[in-house]
């Protein structure tokens, strides 16, 4: 007879943790599963050197222990990977959290009983738990992508994946260095790794968009600030698009005067990084509008770098700047104003094959390595739920179900497969928004739900198929009505071969996001079926 709980939660990164504490408070029992050997998810496996999170501080922490947030002390503006983990290891101390999880143990499969309306759940530790419920917090930047390029098992030295990073670090100081990939791990990493390699070339397939963070070491009256505005922080970012407490500019981009355009964008780019993306709030969906803040961002980057013909090949021509979330980054473009950094752009001289001592390209040149650093990014928000699998009604897996893309209802709930919850998964705005205050959302929302099924006695609950195509629908009108789709992004799964095409995220905002689901809840969970046992 398998262990029997309440609640199966897959990954203890900050989602599962907060679940796991929510799903105890509700008095219901939980067995966890965590891939990594300790808490923290992407924060634990992203170690690369410049690992940074690109919402500050203050903001991407857990809102629901006030507690905590007076005594947490941050750093930095931006905190680093190390500081990150730091805070959600103390969490998990804090409440007592880690007890409720199986560290170093991978979920394999989980399969619905559906006359018992309950879920077998395998572990390649050959653990078996029947459950009531299952929550997914396995994250959607947490399955590693490596490309398939010839020959790259054939390299004599040392390669790695920055979403994978030795624990223990890796000293590049004299060696050769080719990073693979222009994305955030890249960018933040360039700089770190040309401070200690002898020679970085960077293999550039697109250029992109990256902007400054302006990060800077938080002083004591910084943080009895934002210690004291903390309640009215998180109120705003509740409201907000994207889940900090910054509002767009009250005109649209050609209505304001080119003096007030100009301040609005010098005002964002001193406040650093991806929140550029809505200086105006029709810089995502109008073509002109966009190209105002393109400009604005060209002319700030070309006067950070020497080179006319390098800053050339540094800037994107392909596509619209934010429809790929904007890189935060520390003396990325001044990096390649150092006499030991190389750009190789791929578009003109794609890479041929990888051979032991480096990488060949097209042309015929050898760029000759010790060490290759893949920063080529994630299967991102479907990546490590494929891997599991799970098989719903009717003996219909996951996979299946979402063979032409992610089907969700409000991003939480799949028809098909009732009891079942994603946190802060496709469907929902999580990755285009603040991930914590998502995780934190969408559990206090499940867990609204499964408080309701209690008293009412239900035994499950189940999106309706209507629903489903209905939120795919939404979810599909809404980023078309925008620039999103415009850009080969992993928001689209265009940077995985193979993937469908389908703009994952649900694009409203967050604050738009949190209302759907508030009225939903409020209906009597309108678009779900409450199961009898
Ligand atoms: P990203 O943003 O997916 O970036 C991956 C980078 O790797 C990107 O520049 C890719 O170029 C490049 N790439 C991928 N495959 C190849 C091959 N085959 N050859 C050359 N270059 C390649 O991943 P990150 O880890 O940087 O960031 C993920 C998210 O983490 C980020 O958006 C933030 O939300 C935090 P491409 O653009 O596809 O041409």
């Amino acid at each position: 007879m398998p262990e029997q709980v309440d609640v199966v939660i897959v990954g203890a990164g900050f989602s599962g943790l907060y679940a796991a504490y929510r799903m105890r408070e509700l008095g219901l029992s939980v067995a966890g599963f965590e891939r990594g050997a300790d808490v923290g998810g992407v924060w634990y496996w992203n170690r690369y050197p410049g690992a940074r999170c690109d919402v500050e501080s203050v903001d991407y922490s857990y809102s629901f222990d006030k507690d905590l947030e007076q005594e947490w002390d941050w750093s930095e503006k931006y905190a680093t990977q190390p500081e990150i983990l730091r805070y959600v290891e103390h969490v998990a101390q804090r409440h007592d959290l880690r007890r409720h999880f199986t560290f170093g143990t991978s979920v394999v499969s989980a399969e619905l009983d559906e006359e018992r309306l309950r879920w077998t759940v395998r572990t390649d530790g050959g653990q078996v738990v029947e459950a009531r419920y299952v929550l997914f917090g396995v994250g959607c930047l947490s399955s590693t992508h490596l490309p398939e390029i010839e020959g790259i098992a054939d390299f004599a030295g040392a390669s790695y994946h920055t979403g994978e990073w030795p624990h223990e670090g890796v000293d590049l100081s004299g060696l050769r260095v080719g990073v693979v990939g222009t994305g955030s791990s890249g960018i933040q990493s360039i700089p770190e790794i040309a401070a200690q390699a002898a020679q970085l070339t960077v293999f550039q397939r697109s250029a992109n968009y990256s902007i400054p963070a302006g990060n800077k070491p938080l002083s004591d009256e910084d943080r009895a600030a934002q210690k004291a505005e903390y309640a009215e922080r998180r109120r705003l970012a509740r409201l907000s698009g994207g889940g900090s407490p910054h509002m767009a500019h009250p005109l649209k981009t050609l209505e304001a005067s080119p003096e007030e355009r100009r301040a609005a964008f010098e005002e964002r780019w001193e406040l650093g990084g991806v929140l550029y993306s809505k200086t105006f709030p029709d810089q995502l969906t109008d073509r002109a509008a966009n190209d105002e803040a393109r400009r604005f961002w060209e002319e700030k980057v070309r006067a950070e770098i020497a080179d006319p013909a390098v800053a050339e090949q540094l800037i994107p021509a392909d596509h619209p700047i934010g429809t790929k979330r904007i890189v935060t980054d520390d003396g990325y473009f001044a990096t390649y104003n150092r006499d030991h950094v190389h750009l190789v752009n791929l578009r003109g001289n794609p890479v041929e094959r990888v051979e032991a001592a480096g990488i060949r390209l097209s042309d015929g040149t050898l760029v000759e390595l010790d060490v290759i650093v893949y920063a080529t990014g994630f299967d991102a928000m479907t990546g490590s739920l494929d891997r599991i699998s799970v098989t719903g009604r009717g003996g219909r897996t996951l996979k299946e179900a979402w063979a032409a893309g992610p089907r969700t209802y409000l991003g939480l709930g799949v028809d098909g497969f009732p009891n079942l919850f994603n946190l802060a998964g496709p469907g929902s705005p999580s990755v285009l928004a603040n991930m914590i205050l998502c995780g934190e959302q969408h559990t206090d929302w499940i867990a609204g739900l499964l408080g309701q099924l209690r008293e009412g006695g239900y035994a499950g609950v189940e999106a309706r198929a209507d629903a489903v195509d209905a939120w795919v629908e939404e979810c599909r009108e809404r980023a078309e009505g925008t620039l999103m789709t415009a850009a080969n992004s992993w928001y689209l799964g265009a940077n995985i071969p193979g993937k469908p095409r389908v703009f994952m995220p649900f694009v409203g905002g967050f604050g738009v996001y949190g209302d759907i689901i508030e009225k939903v809840a409020a209906s009597g969970y309108q678009g779900f079926e409450l199961l009898s046992g």
